[in-house]
């Protein structure tokens, strides 16, 4: 070993370590509310930290009070900037399996076969302030932070594979458009207004990505069913040095689902950190998330093409049609954060941190967000030293000659951190490949002028949205002609709209039409022949699949005056089919001896995938029989307006729906009919089964008729 930098020191690449080596429990004890007595933060005892030091008992406060004024000083320094965009977001720790299969085409460490590497993966909305609401109408971040022992590797990608704009410089602008208006500072978290649809409709380049936004991908279940992707082609090296182009993908153990349009808007009044909940909530109970990495290997060549689609263009996919997703690794989250300000706020991501054997290729995008993440990092985490906070340790070892700042925590030993030189002993030295050192790709950079222009390449804006489009099923278009309806219907510039449309002609006249229709406009002719090179990519669609269903919330309805001891066995059953029972009574305290966890106060339908109605239980005074007329649902006699409200959220929402019992008699009621995913069932357990079947496609798509999107 030639290298000082690995003498002495783990490289199992387990334990993080702090610019000097340190390992956190060489660490001062940072966790709080432990040991017996409150203390200053400088470990002094005190006796008192309810009453300021006053002149008397109703005088004046004593600026000598250095116990306040620590406290409240400290407290008005307890915020930090948010995030410029991606500003909310719930994160979790676990760890990446390696299968080994990626080992042909790189040298990285993490991937080779066996290898286990402890991770951190934060999932965010992109335009919502830190307080958002978490099931808004937008692209979701998938960022994940991989401690290998080469080095920190961090996959920022998002649920979305294409991006917005081709160039990095356009940022600021989409940003600046898709943000709440300067003057009011509203709409937020949303991009249903002007000048959202101003910028994307004079920068067709977004129309990929927007279409993307309108269709259900927008509006995802749950942060564990969602793809994820590096949307930018990467390239890796392999141990002969030979070298390819890829692109990363994340394929959710659970498949992807959506809510509807109507369950996003209700969560987003009655449960806003949904998406935050329902990630920790599947944690605490073991149902660990999983994703498979996978790459699309593409071959390196001196154009960065594949089958004619530009690879350095982030607006643009390669269909798993044309290249398989090749699976290299597991993701499983395992941990949640013990601290949310410590971990999920101060974590910092840059594309830059690679490990040696990937490597950056020259997409305008990505090239730009080189820079934009360590610069954004200076403001919002204080100085230049945020690669020492906890999270953002790298496991490996550390020997940089990165000194001082503000926050810098190392006390740095030695004399003289420059190399070479000769005071301390000449080090550290510089790695070869035999020691793992990163490596600049070599890669041909051709011959060519200064200019701020794009490849001609560039300019196609229209063949993949139409083969996005054409990939959809019918129930799938009909969700996306609703939210452009509604998108555009929150426009009140007219000019936009049909800007707006103009584009859509584009994409699918079809599609324009109905838009069209909806805004009461005039569907415009294609400007130019519709762009059908690309076929239709059957794995663009959501649905047609079966997929596992763990974690699923089913709401279990009983009436607690008349519920039975085989309750016990239903709720019992639910767990061990891996979902997650809830049982809910117009009431609190127990039903059959079992604590009831909802009431029909506090349940809504949108919080459970399925319901089983086992009883009827008699309407409490406290039943609002305005909530039934507000959703327009007609009067059911006899039972509870909330529960009938429930019923037929459910039944909208294409949600598969069990009765047993009298229960079935409660769904007549409610005026659900014996239909495709309505189960009935004298006894609960085989109602029970047919649901969970039913929920591997996750919903009764059939239900969703042509005039209900
Ligand atoms: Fe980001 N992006 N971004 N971005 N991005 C940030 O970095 C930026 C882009 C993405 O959970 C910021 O640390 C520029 C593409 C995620 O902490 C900032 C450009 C993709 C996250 C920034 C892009 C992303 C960010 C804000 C155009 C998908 C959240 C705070 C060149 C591949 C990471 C921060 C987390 C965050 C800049 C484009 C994903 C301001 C300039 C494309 C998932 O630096």
């Amino acid at each position: 070993m030639t290298d000082q930098q690995h003498q002495g020191r783990s490289t199992d690449g387990l334990e993080p370590r702090t610019p000097t080596g340190a390992a956190p429990s060489d660490e001062p004890e940072s966790a709080a509310q432990q040991g017996q007595f409150l203390t200053t933060s400088q470990g002094a005892r005190l006796r008192d930290t309810d009453h300021s030091l006053k002149a008397g008992r109703r005088g004046p406060v004593l600026l000598q009070d250095h116990h306040l004024r620590e406290k409240i000083t400290h407290f008005d320094h307890e915020r930090i900037p948010e995030r410029a965009v991606h500003a909310r977001g719930a994160a979790a720790h676990g760890v990446f399996e390696s299968y080994g299969t990626a080992s042909s085409v790189t040298r990285a460490a993490f991937l080779q076969h066996g290898a286990v590497t402890p991770t951190f993966t934060r999932f965010s909305t992109v335009l919502g302030s830190r307080g958002s609401a978490d099931t808004v109408r937008d692209t979701r971040g998938f960022a994940t932070k991989f401690y290998t022992g080469e080095g920190t590797f961090d996959l920022v990608g998002n649920n979305i594979p294409v991006f917005f704009i081709q160039d990095g410089i356009k940022f600021p602008d989409v940003i600046h458009a898709a943000k709440p208006h300067p003057d009011r500072e509203i709409p937020q978290a949303q991009s249903a207004h002007d000048t959202f649809w101003d910028f994307v409709s004079l920068h067709t380049e977004a129309q990929h990505h927007t279409l993307w936004n309108m269709s259900d991908r927008g509006i995802p279940r749950s942060f564990r069913m969602m793809e994820g992707f590096g949307i930018h082609t990467f390239r890796m090296e392999n141990a002969q040095g030979e070298h390819t182009l890829v692109k990363f993908h994340w394929k959710p153990a659970l498949g992807v689902h959506s809510l509807t349009w109507e369950e996003a808007q209700m969560v987003s009044g009655m449960d806003p950190d949904f998406h935050r909940r329902d990630l920790a909530d599947a944690i605490e109970s073991g149902a660990f998330p999983q994703w498979e990495l996978g790459i699309q290997v593409l071959g390196d060549n001196e154009n960065q093409t594949f089958e004619g689609i530009d690879l350095l263009d982030p607006t643009k996919i390669v269909p798993e049609e044309l290249a398989a997703v090749q699976a290299v690794g597991r993701l499983t989250l395992t941990r949640n954060p013990e601290n949310y300000f410590a971990e999920t706020e101060q974590v910092a991501f840059h594309p830059g941190n690679l490990p040696p054997g990937i490597d950056v290729t020259d997409d305008p995008l990505l090239q730009v967000r080189l820079f934009s993440y360590q610069d954004t990092q200076l403001t919002r985490l204080g100085g230049p030293n945020w690669n020492q906070l906890p999270i953002n340790r790298p496991h490996a070892p550390v020997n940089d000659m990165l000194r001082d700042g503000y926050g810098e925590q190392a006390d740095h030993s030695g004399t003289a951190p420059y190399r070479p030189n000769s005071l301390d002993g000449g080090c550290p030295f510089t790695a070869g490949d035999a020691e793992h050192a990163f490596t600049d790709l070599p890669v041909r950079v051709p011959e060519s002028v200064k200019n701020r222009e794009l490849a001609s390449s560039f300019e196609d804006h229209y063949s993949q949205p139409r083969m996005f489009w054409r990939s959809l099923t019918p129930v799938e278009q009909r969700h996306t002609i609703a939210a452009y309806s509604f998108e555009l219907g929150k426009c009140r510039e007219s000019a936009v709209r049909r800007r707006q449309l103009t584009c859509l002609a584009r994409i699918d006249p079809t599609l324009c039409q109905r838009v069209a229709d909806a805004l009461g406009m005039e569907a415009p002719e294609p400007a130019e022949p519709l762009d059908d090179r690309l076929d239709p990519s059957p794995a663009l669609s959501q649905l047609g699949r079966s997929w596992p269903v763990d974690g699923r919330r089913i709401g279990v309805i009983v009436d607690p005056d008349d519920a039975d001891d085989g309750l016990a066995d239903l709720l019992e059953a639910v767990a061990d089919a891996s979902m997650t029972p809830v049982l809910v009574a117009p009431r609190g305290g127990t039903a059959a001896g079992l604590p009831v966890d909802e009431t029909f106060a506090t349940a809504r339908s949108v919080e459970f995938d399925a319901i089983m109605v086992g009883g009827n239980p008699v309407p409490t005074e406290d039943a609002t029989p305005s909530l039934d007329q507000k959703a327009g649902a007609p009067a059911a006699a006899g039972i509870d307006p909330r529960l009938a409200l429930m019923i037929q959220e459910c039944w909208r929402h294409a949600k598969a729906i069990g009765a047993w019992g009298r229960g079935r008699q409660v769904i007549a009621e409610a005026g659900v009919q014996a239909s495709p995913g309505v189960v009935e069932d004298d006894r609960p357990g085989p109602v029970l089964d047919e649901l969970t079947e039913l929920l591997g496609a996750h919903r009764v798509w059939q239900r969703f008729t042509p005039e209900r999107a």
